[in-house]
């Protein structure tokens, strides 16, 4: 019995040292964190049972693993340690007791008043240590193993969050700072678009990159990526009875001499008032610009802290209350194929369902057959599903130690999984598509999602269920027999009944009074979104004149390319296609027509003619689509997407890599009140001008 739980131990000790070097050393986890503090957890039980089992080189006797060759190394002169780890609210009161019996302990008297403690949200990053002699940064080191770690000060010198000389005045002759670098969660995502449009490697997670980009031989790249530091800490410090006697009140002092220190953290008193700071800040999570993995909470009196001590580790007197991890492993059960709208056949990993992310989770999006590849995916493969904040789940990685000898590797489908047409991939394009179009169950189902949806034909009360059941019994075959259905038929369906038919009447019939431009989008021509549709509508005003339109007038229309006219006169060549659209002309369906040139002269003399605009972040006080209007009724072309030919970015709250973007790229950045501001402007210009016209 006793063997097998020493066997037991062994098994978890060799893994944990494989997972060290992999996370340490290589920069590339095996496992996710979730699984690597189980099994720390684990260790800790057994060992805790079995004292006299504990050895030396057990990986609980160390907080990390040997630094990597490459940089110099430095030795701290006060340890860096890492943090026990709370998981739920239990652990944490126990925490607390704990605190508090050991202060009483060494006291004559018990501790009746709660503690206060500093609550600081826990970065998920790379520890770092920064020490300034009479106010100059000389070293800047990781943690390394703890005791020693590498010298990355030519690193750290780029990042603008970190002050080579301190500001103000008062800090001691020698001052460590410590602190977390991370890079926050829209660097991130830029830095990976970059990667993925050169064809590199992307990075699995922030904290990743940031471990990536400061191990970087060559400073000029670590300076490229927009990482920060945050300090949390000190450490060694001369004359050290000049700083504040609380935790809190330290980091503000460190503050004035010029780091960045953390908005969110905040002293409490008692632990219970911890668990609320814990809540508040879960629910927040997804919506702070940067990762955390938990919430620390420290003993805010450092005499307290000094009468608590260490234990190996660890201070007793802090702790990192661990939040739902955002990576964890589960098996791949199948990867299923889904044709979109416009027949691209997209694989979809079945999971063995995971809690992750705070969600529990069987699906994830596994984009293309590329990105099967790249991950080297084989069914029955155990693999690494992250879920950050509101995200999709996404398949990261595969743990290839786990892979069965019996795993295979996924094939490319050779036919349509829904309607077993044929299936090809477009040079240059990632997708695998379903060739058949209208005749493929699949899109038809997704074109008549598309075209009631509300920027395009905006019908209520239609579900993707309901419109799979009328396609699958044949009560509509195309778009335009959405306006045959009687109430009989509607009120008759499963989550249906007379209300909701009645009500679906009548979306379809106030539908039928549109805009060309609307329409245009409905027909979920590919590539012609709704700005391209605008642009159409505009340039040739009715619509007979867009279905005439030969290449060359296309290619003259605002933003129409030659992918989107080649994409604008294949759909409209189609027999087929011309008769539903008679149809829906037919069932009522009608629009404004207008002479182009006229419309034209008028667009050539709005405010916002030959301005491009990228709205993003939440708004206050009007939807981004009701901005949006506005500045295009002004003249102004919205894209998507911030490039060189962007003028403003109209920036709101929590924008994320489009702002990064626009400031890479030097593009002008409005806030909301300076955005609408300079709608209110160009109002007033319009109306006068409209005054002199008429
Ligand atoms: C992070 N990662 O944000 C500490 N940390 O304190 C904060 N880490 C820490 N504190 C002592 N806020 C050891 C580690």
């Amino acid at each position: 019995m006793l063997n097998t739980a020493m066997a037991h131990l062994d098994a978890i000790k060799d893994q944990l040292r494989q997972h060290n070097h992999s996370y340490y050393i290589l920069d590339d986890p095996s496992i996710p964190d979730a699984e690597y503090d189980r099994l720390m957890q684990q260790l800790l039980v057994i060992e805790s049972v079995h004292p006299q089992w504990v050895t030396a080189d057990s990986p609980s006797q160390r907080v990390g693993d040997k630094p990597l060759e490459g940089f110099q190394q430095v030795t701290h002169a006060l340890p860096m340690l890492s943090l026990d780890n709370a998981f739920d609210g239990d652990d944490l009161r126990e925490f607390d007791r704990r605190v508090r019996e050991r202060l009483s302990k060494h006291s004559d008297r018990a501790i009746e008043d709660p503690i206060i403690y500093a609550c600081e949200p826990k970065l998920d990053g790379i520890a770092v240590s920064l020490t300034y002699e009479n106010g100059l940064l000389v070293t800047a080191a990781t943690r390394g193993d703890g005791s020693r770690g590498e010298d990355i000060t030519q690193n750290m010198r780029t990042l603008d969050s970190v002050p080579l000389c301190l500001l103000g005045k008062g800090w001691p002759a020698t001052l460590e700072v410590r602190g977390e670098v991370y890079m926050p969660s829209a660097g991130f995502e830029a830095l990976n678009t970059k990667l993925a449009a050169k064809g590199l490697k992307t990075y699995v997670n922030p904290r990743n990159t940031a471990a990536g980009s400061l191990r970087q031989l060559d400073s000029k790249i670590t300076a490229q990526r927009p990482l920060e530091l945050c300090a949390y800490s000190i450490g060694l410090v001369s004359d050290d009875n000049t700083l504040p006697q609380q935790h809190f009140d330290i980091l503000h002092q460190l503050q004035v001499w010029g780091f960045k220190i953390n908005a969110e953290m905040r002293r409490v008193q008692g632990i219970e008032a911890c668990l609320d700071y814990y809540q508040t800040l879960a629910s927040r999570r997804t919506h702070l610009a940067y990762e955390i993995d938990g919430i620390v909470f420290k003993v805010d009196q450092l005499e307290l802290q000094e009468r608590l001590g260490f234990v190996a580790r660890a201070p007793r007197w802090a702790i990192a209350h661990k939040f739902p991890a955002q990576e964890e492993m589960t098996g791949l059960l199948k990867v299923d194929f889904q044709v979109g709208r416009t027949g691209a056949v997209t694989p979809v990993a079945r999971l063995e369902p995971v809690f992750v992310g705070g969600v529990t989770v069987s699906n994830a999006t596994l984009h293309n057959m590329d990105e099967i590849q790249r991950l080297d995916l084989h069914l029955g493969d155990t693999v690494i599903v992250r879920r950050a904040g509101d995200v999709i789940p996404k398949v990261v990685q595969v743990v290839l130690e786990r892979r069965p000898a019996s795993a295979e590797a996924i094939q490319t489908p050779t036919t349509c999984p829904i309607c077993e047409g044929p299936v090809e991939r477009e040079e240059g394009e990632a997708a695998l598509r379903c060739v058949n179009g209208l005749s493929c169950g699949a899109q038809i189902v997704q074109a008549i999602k598309h075209f009631v949806s509300r920027k395009a034909m905006d019908i209520d009360g239609l579900g993707e269920k309901q419109v799979q059941a009328l396609v699958e019994t044949g009560k509509i075959k195309h778009v335009a027999d959405l306006y045959a259905l009687d109430h009989a038929v509607l009120a008759a369906m499963e989550r249906m009944g007379e209300k909701s038919a009645s009500n679906l009447l009548s979306a379809l019939h106030k539908s039928k009074s549109t805009s060309l431009a609307k329409f245009l989008f409905s027909l979920g021509i590919r590539e012609v979104g709704e700005a391209t549709a605008r642009s159409l509508a505009m340039h040739y005003g009715r619509l007979t004149n867009i279905k005439v339109a030969d290449i060359e007038s296309l290619l003259a229309v605002e933003d129409v390319g030659p992918i989107v006219a080649n994409r604008i006169l294949h759909f409209f060549a189609d027999h087929d296609t011309l008769t539903i659209i008679d149809e829906l002309q037919r069932a009522g369906v009608h629009w404004p027509e207008f002479d182009p040139v006229e419309v034209q002269s008028h667009q050539q003399n709005l405010p916002f003619k030959g301005f491009s605009f990228v709205v993003t972040g939440t708004l206050s006080s009007l939807s981004r689509d009701e901005l949006k209007s506005q500045l295009q009724e002004l003249g102004a072309k919205v894209a998507s997407s911030v490039s060189k030919k962007t003028d403003y970015l109209v920036a709101g709250e929590k924008a994320g890599s489009k702002l990064i973007k626009a400031q890479d790229l030097q593009v002008t950045v409005l806030d909301e009140s300076q955005a609408l501001s300079l709608v209110a402007n160009a109002l007033e210009q319009v109306s006068k001008f409209n005054q002199v016209v008429e």
